[in-house]
């Protein structure tokens, strides 16, 4: 008798902002097409580019100018966040009324927890998750089906665009032999380079440190991570989109401007947010000696602005440091008193 497994799939939009663009332009497709976040015209860095264009070598983070270099018939278009918001909460809402367990990781991704029976069930429901997709908003997207968050998003990576790909448990481990430590998340390549200095080129030879070896060079958190990660191991459980009290963001602060390092984190918390609205602002600073220091401020309205989320830490930042001005070495940036109106639950849609 067959019995069913809990598994996790990944759906991540392919080149989201691009070809939402795509969507309402049909005279765009084939062309290379980049969004890019201009700070003055023929200024800025690419925010998500095309396949065509990919294969020309534009790159995500690239400046306007050399990005247009690499390809110089690339289409540039300006960010058009609410026009990505509806029908990024369009997907999601479809997704949290269909299946049980969704939780919502950014603006084109998604966790969704569903029992299989095996590969050929599991498959099925990723291609029926593909399906729900595309048929409520034009958009393709990628599926990765795994035991846990890490394996089903290294086998969505791996499998982009347009594609479905199931690794099931008892290929977990083969799975992540034959990657690319870059390809583990949150290794990257700055992490990898690190491995590569204390000798390990591949996942076989990093599975060979030692969890004490990883914490000492990572540091705690980060050390565990890796060590688990190279095992296939990853124990985050899905967080719906209702049990939800807050979100935050931190970055270590290096030699950058913490204003710049707050103008950074306010764009990707403000990205991971995708419409939900806030009330509360708050800001994490971390000091040289690991002490910290905390300072959050309710608002007198609902927000969802990514200026409001600047002018506020900012504030918050000058505030704390006016009567603290020691050396920070980390800032994170927290909202809370969330307001969800986008995503419906199961109840909601079936009520
Ligand atoms: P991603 O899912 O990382 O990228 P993508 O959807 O453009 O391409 P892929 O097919 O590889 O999934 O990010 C989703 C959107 O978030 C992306 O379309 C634009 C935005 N974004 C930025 O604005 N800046 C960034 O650095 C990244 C990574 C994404
Ligand atoms: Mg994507
Ligand atoms: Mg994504």
């Amino acid at each position: 008798m067959s019995h069913s497994r809990k598994l996790i799939a990944l759906v991540d939009m392919d080149y989201f902002f691009a070809q939402c663009e795509e969507l309402r332009k049909p005279e765009l497709k084939g062309k290379p097409v980049a969004v890019c976040m201009f700070t003055a015209p023929e200024r800025g860095a690419i925010s998500s580019a095309n396949y065509v264009a990919r294969k020309l070598g534009v790159k995500v983070g690239m400046p306007v100018s050399m990005a247009k270099k690499q390809a110089n018939e690339l289409v540039t278009l300006p960010v058009d966040m609410q026009y990505y918001s509806s029908l990024s909460s369009r997907i999601m809402n479809a997704l949290t009324a269909k299946y049980k367990k969704v939780e919502v990781a950014s603006i084109d991704e998604a966790y969704a927890e569903f029992d299989a029976q095996g590969r050929e069930d599991a498959l099925r429901i990723g291609a029926e998750i593909k399906d729900l997709v595309l048929n409520v908003s034009g958009i393709t997207c990628t599926v990765g089906i795994g035991q846990n968050k890490l394996i089903a998003k290294m086998a969505c990576d791996s499998i982009k665009p347009n594609g479905l790909r199931a690794v099931m448990p008892e290929e977990s481990a083969g799975f992540i032999e034959k990657s690319n430590l870059n390809a583990i998340p949150y290794i990257g390549s700055k992490t990898a380079e690190r491995l590569g200095i204390l000798g390990c080129k591949t996942v076989d030879d990093a599975k060979k440190l030692t969890l004490e070896q990883l914490e000492s060079e990572f540091g705690r958190k980060k050390g565990i991570f890796i060590y688990n990660a190279l095992r296939g191991v990853d124990e985050r459980a899905i967080q719906t989109n209702r049990a939800r009290k807050e979100y935050e963001k931190f970055a270590t602060l290096g030699h950058k401007d913490p204003f710049n390092l707050i103008d950074e984190l306010s764009a990707s918390l403000f990205l991971r947010l995708s419409g939900i609205k806030f009330q509360e602002i708050g800001i994490i600073i971390i000091y040289e000696d690991m002490t910290v220091r905390t300072k959050a401020r309710t608002l007198k309205f609902l927000a969802s602005g990514i200026d409001t989320l600047k002018a506020e830490s900012r504030q918050l930042f000058r505030e704390i440091q006016a009567i603290d001005g020691r050396k920070v070495r980390r800032i994170g940036l927290r909202v809370s008193k969330l307001k969800q109106t986008n995503y419906l639950s199961l109840s909601d849609y079936t009520a």
